[in-house]
């Protein structure tokens, strides 16, 4: 089994993901996991702390000379941007954001400590995760990458920037969706034989748990439940020299909870950021009178980074069902017992 724990405030003095349940033997270097984190802190729209930042990892256990040992990856990513105790209380919470509910929730009297956490720089440790899951995966031939699709429901690259812009400009934020597709993954993965065994469920669960995210789809995803079956579902061929495909992938890759060698299609829809720097009405907490909500340094758009992030998630998820289903220690083992399935269903 895979798991991992994040930990780390947006401000604190690092960022921290322990990776565990890699098998021995594969090859993890430095360098992989700092383009992903580069990937996440890009995008048009991005606020000025990816100006301050410029996340790299430290691998700090889990290696020897430069191949994982089956012990945890512990790895670090410093915040320059270390100010945590300095930051100012926040009494007027932001709609949108975790504020309100959080310092309820929490017992306090102020906001700090709850968008501490909350913030989305704990993604980058989430990147991290992903980066070595993608590593792995790649061992498999199994890719993950994504694309935006739309922001603010223009889906033209120069309409895009130019919503952003207007969005900077009229104090506003925006959102958008963007697409993660997997590739190279075998028939088989996930199951239908228990309800959290489905492997679009536990993507589902993946993807939702990038802030912001408030709906995704597979493959033809709503406009299934617009349409007949027979428009719906991909009928099934055979040949010999490709066994059985199909001329379409409606399904996303996914039928019956389970991966069906088509390539794994999702669509993530994120909301704009919660901080507005023309803000919306909110409540002072302590006076209970009405006041404007908080502004924090934010960025007007990050759908190209969710989507970033979401690769992290779902090849964490992917990783994870895949050495469910050949699960070994040591890499070659992962590696035999998968050739000898493929060979299987090659048949
Ligand atoms: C982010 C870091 C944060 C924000 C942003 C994403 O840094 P700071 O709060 O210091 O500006 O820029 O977080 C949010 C959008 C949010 O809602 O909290 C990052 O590293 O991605």
């Amino acid at each position: 089994m895979l798991r991992y724990l994040i930990a780390g405030e947006s401000h604190g003095k690092a960022l921290m993901a322990i990776l565990e349940g890699l098998p021995s033997g594969l090859k993890v270097q430095k360098e992989g996991i700092d383009a992903e984190l580069a990937r996440r802190q890009a995008g048009y729209g991005r606020g000025a702390r990816m100006q301050i930042e410029k996340d790299t990892v430290e691998i700090i256990s889990g290696l020897h000379k430069g191949l994982t040992i089956g012990s945890p990856v512990g790895m670090l990513i410093q915040n320059k941007d270390f100010s945590i105790d300095r930051q100012a209380a926040i009494t007027n919470p932001r709609p949108g954001h975790a504020d309100l509910a959080g310092l309820l929730k929490y017992g306090f009297s102020d906001a700090r400590p709850v968008l501490e956490r909350a913030s989305a720089r704990e993604t980058a440790a989430r990147v991290a995760i992903g980066a070595v899951c993608k590593i792995f995966l790649a061992e498999f031939d199994i890719t993950v990458s994504s694309k935006v699709l739309s922001i603010g429901g223009k889906t033209i690259k120069e309409e895009m920037r130019k919503i952003i812009d207007e969005a900077m400009r009229k104090k506003d934020s925006v959102g958008g969706s963007f697409e993660v597709a997997i590739r190279g993954v075998p028939v088989g993965l996930g199951s239908y034989v228990q309800p959290d065994r489905r492997l679009n469920a536990r993507l589902a669960g993946a993807i939702m748990s990038v802030p912001g995210i408030k709906a995704i789809e597979f493959g033809l995803g709503l406009e299934c439940a617009h349409r007949f079956g027979s428009r719906v579902h991909d009928a099934i061929y055979y040949s010999k020299a490709n066994g059985y495909y199909r001329k379409t992938n409606n399904a996303g890759g996914i039928e019956g909870g389970i991966s069906n060698g088509q390539d794994i299609i999702i669509r993530g829809y994120m909301k704009p950021i919660a901080t507005l720097n023309k803000p919306l009405a909110s409540v002072d907490i302590k006076t209970k009178k009405a006041m404007l909500a908080s502004i924090q340094r934010a960025d007007t758009c990050a759908v190209e980074a969710a989507g970033v992030v979401a690769e992290s998630m779902t090849a964490f998820e992917i990783a994870n069902c895949l050495l469910e289903k050949f699960g070994g220690d040591c890499l070659k083992d992962i590696q035999q017992a998968y050739c000898a399935y493929l060979k299987r269903i090659s048949r």
